[in-house]
């Protein structure tokens, strides 16, 4: 698994940590690991990518796919009772690193929010294990929020506290980084718009290529949403279905595909693949402005275009 820590890699003791359930909640408390655990427990197999994946030269093959096994959120904001006030969930970080705003140097720890709504989300979980190993401190021991359908900045590791507040919560993380800057059109008009990054976008690329007797198949993968059909292109033909194969029953693990390649020239050859959710949200081409109209590298998720020589 890739691993992204902006702050560092802290190392928390289990013995010195708790969760917080703190805010604008009737009943704040917090948990020990031990009570977490004992608490309902839920698997889910998640395709977790960096919305900074493919964004830049060098940064490539961020997205990793494991099964995460936690308990639900929602059953613990509902327990705390969530005062009708609040209208952001804070989840916060122990890491901590120290930024410059406005002229002020200040110590910041690392945090991401979400509406009340979407941290109710049945299927968010507090995950203390992946794939049947307790969390490994680099990817948040002892506590992580995994959110599946959302990009990896907002699966919040090594959780200390979860905040209920008044306003909009505008850390870097919310605010600074992590914030898509892109020329929309509005009614004819050009105007220029920065959003927080979110929930994960429909993406796919062509993985390899294998040959077996002189024929061959074209292999990827395709993430980000609920994948409803893959279509493959290959120089000048036409689009072409790919064969969906494993994850293609689960929204928010990776869909495997494959095509067969029977008409195959000795030679140089360019290979595209684009996906298409359920709801019909299709992969951008690099010319499509959601892409050539956008300045920072975030939630890159164009169509990727291999280049193959066959023999
Ligand atoms: N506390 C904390 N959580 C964090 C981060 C971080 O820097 N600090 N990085 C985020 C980002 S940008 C990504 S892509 C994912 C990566 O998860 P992983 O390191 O387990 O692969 O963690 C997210 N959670
Ligand atoms: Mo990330």
């Amino acid at each position: 698994l890739f691993r992204v820590g902006h702050y560092g890699r802290p190392v928390i003791e289990e013995r010195d940590w708790n969760l917080e359930i703190s805010g604008l909640v009737q009943r704040p408390r917090s948990f020990t690991l031990p009570e977490l655990r004992a608490r309902r427990r839920r698997d889910v197999v998640f395709t977790l990518e960096c919305a900074g994946n493919r964004g830049f030269s060098g940064f490539m093959g961020a997205v990793h796919n494991a099964r995460w096994t936690g308990t639900p959120l929602a059953s613990i904001l509902e327990e705390a009772g969530v005062l009708s006030s609040g209208i952001e969930v804070v989840f916060w970080g122990s890491d901590e690193g120290e930024e410059e705003i406005r002229g002020n140097t200040i110590t910041q720890n690392f945090a991401r929010s979400m509406s009340i709504q979407d941290a109710m989300d049945s299927n968010l979980l507090l995950c203390y294990e992946v794939n049947g190993e307790p969390l490994p401190n680099a990817h948040g021991f002892p506590l992580r929020l995994i959110a599946p359908g959302w990009y990896g900045i907002a699966n919040v590791k090594w959780l200390t506290r979860i905040e209920v507040r008044a306003t909009r919560f505008m850390g870097r993380f919310m605010a600074r980084d992590y914030v898509t800057l892109r020329q929309e059109e509005v009614g004819g008009e050009s105007m220029w718009v920065e959003t927080s990054v979110g929930r994960s976008r429909v993406n796919s690329v062509p993985a390899r290529v294998t040959r077996s007797g002189g024929r061959y198949r074209i292999h990827g993968a395709a993430w980000g949403t609920a994948i409803e059909r893959v279509e493959v292109h290959v120089d000048d033909g036409p689009w072409r279905l790919a064969i969906l194969g494993e994850g293609q029953d689960s929204p928010y693990t990776w869909t495997h595909w494959h095509l067969d390649w029977n008409d195959s020239v000795p030679g140089e050859h360019t290979i595209i693949s684009r996906a298409t959710d359920i709801e019909g949200k299709v992969q951008p081409a690099p010319t499509d402005p959601a892409i050539a109209n956008k300045r920072t590298y975030w939630e890159s998720n164009g169509q990727v275009t291999r280049r193959i020589r066959t023999g």
